[in-house]
């Protein structure tokens, strides 16, 4: 089927469709992402439409992306901050037919990869996060509001995953992964006493830290820039560190079915960690830091509850492939659950280890 954009939207950023060349990039759940290239320069863009069944007010992202990117260009002006570009008309983004676009700059020479093949890319895309969070320390993150309520909220992902089992017809698929889900409710406990704690501050938290929202040096592995600024906003630290080791560790993706092939990477564990504290290191409390390791069990729990919520009700928000799918992406996140507990003492120690050695 051959591409084509709303010839307004193009218009906006003073483009049209007789001079741009078009390719649909990404392999996010959630929204469309295009390449563009302007063929009379050779300029390249990204092109994205915000799902607003996902996040129903697209206003607020580029209220919150507006804010960080002038907080950030005044304060450290040589730090690249991926903000969309403004229409000709000076809007933060293009709305045409109730759908919301925003183009921005395509970074040469950069590679965005679908997943990790060294430990070197786990430091590198660590380092570029943990930076992000370091350099919005100083920043009052109550400036932000939330693109979607209750994103990272553990007790809020605990009770949508309780009523949708209450509603469910398809549960009977579902017993060994409802068992497990009930099995580790101790993480939403251990979750509420940290919630509890005085110095667990609130931060701006990037809250998708995929290995594909963060740009490389294309030749030397070095990174860039992180990228899919949607869920930049109030958050705790738990959230990227957290979705790192869910998505770093393992060799294979949520969408393996194979689960023998589900397990962790030590030494992208460790590269990971030292990314990280190198630049969030001197900024982490003293009850994040005990937090390190919980991160992950965490957010991996998390995903693994909204996956089988989703199945539960129908699949109705991750895109599937097959009936079962999300089922399968719950088990599959149960397994590395396992994994991250079974490995708990090996993986301390080498937070305790990088820790001391930094003497934090
Ligand atoms: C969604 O679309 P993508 O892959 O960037 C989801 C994340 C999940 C992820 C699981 C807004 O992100 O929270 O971790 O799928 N984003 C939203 O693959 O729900
Ligand atoms: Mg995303």
């Amino acid at each position: 089927m051959e591409l084509t954009i709303d010839e307004n939207v193009l218009n906006a950023y003073s483009l049209t469709s007789k001079n741009i060349k078009l390719q649909q990039i990404g392999s996010g759940h959630i929204n469309r992402t295009y390449l563009l290239t302007n063929l009379q320069n050779g300029e390249k863009f990204v092109l994205q439409s915000i799902n607003t069944n996902i996040f129903p007010e697209p206003t607020t992202i580029a209220n919150n992306i507006k804010r960080v990117a002038s907080y950030l260009n005044l304060n450290f002006p040589d730090y690249l901050f991926p903000a969309p570009l403004k229409t000709i008309s000076g809007e933060e983004m293009a709305i045409y037919n109730d759908q919301y676009w925003r183009l921005t700059p395509f970074m040469e020479n950069t590679v965005a990869l679908d997943a990790l093949t060294s430990p070197k890319q786990a430091y590198e895309a660590a380092k570029q996060f943990g930076k992000l969070s370091r350099l919005l320390d100083g920043f009052d993150s109550t400036r932000l509001k939330p693109a979607i309520v209750g994103f990272h909220d553990l007790e809020l992902r605990f009770d949508q995953f309780q009523s949708a089992l209450s509603n469910s017809k398809i549960k009977a698929q579902a017993i060994t992964e409802i068992d497990k889900a009930l099995q580790y409710k101790n993480i939403l406990t251990q979750y509420r006493e940290f919630n509890s704690k005085a110095d667990f501050p609130d931060r701006v938290m990037h809250h998708d830290t995929k290995i594909s929202n963060v740009l490389l040096d294309k030749d030397t592995f070095e990174g860039v820039c992180v990228i899919d600024l949607d869920t930049l906003m109030p958050g705790k630290f738990i959230s990227d560190l957290g979705d790192m080791m869910r998505t770093y560790l393992c060799e294979f993706s949520e969408n393996e079915t194979d689960l023998s092939k589900i397990e962790i990477r030590i030494e992208y564990f460790s590269a990971m960690i030292e990314g990280y504290l190198a630049e969030m290191g001197d900024i982490l409390t003293y009850t994040e830091k005990e937090m390190i390791l919980f991160s992950g069990q965490y957010i991996v729990y998390m995903q693994a509850l909204r996956f089988l919520t989703d199945f539960l009700n129908g699949s109705v928000y991750y895109p599937i492939n097959y009936t079962t799918q999300n089922l399968d992406r719950a088990r599959n996140q149960f397994k590395l659950l396992d994994e991250l507990i079974k490995n708990e003492q090996q993986l301390q120690q080498l937070v305790d280890a990088n820790l001391v050695r930094k003497q934090l």
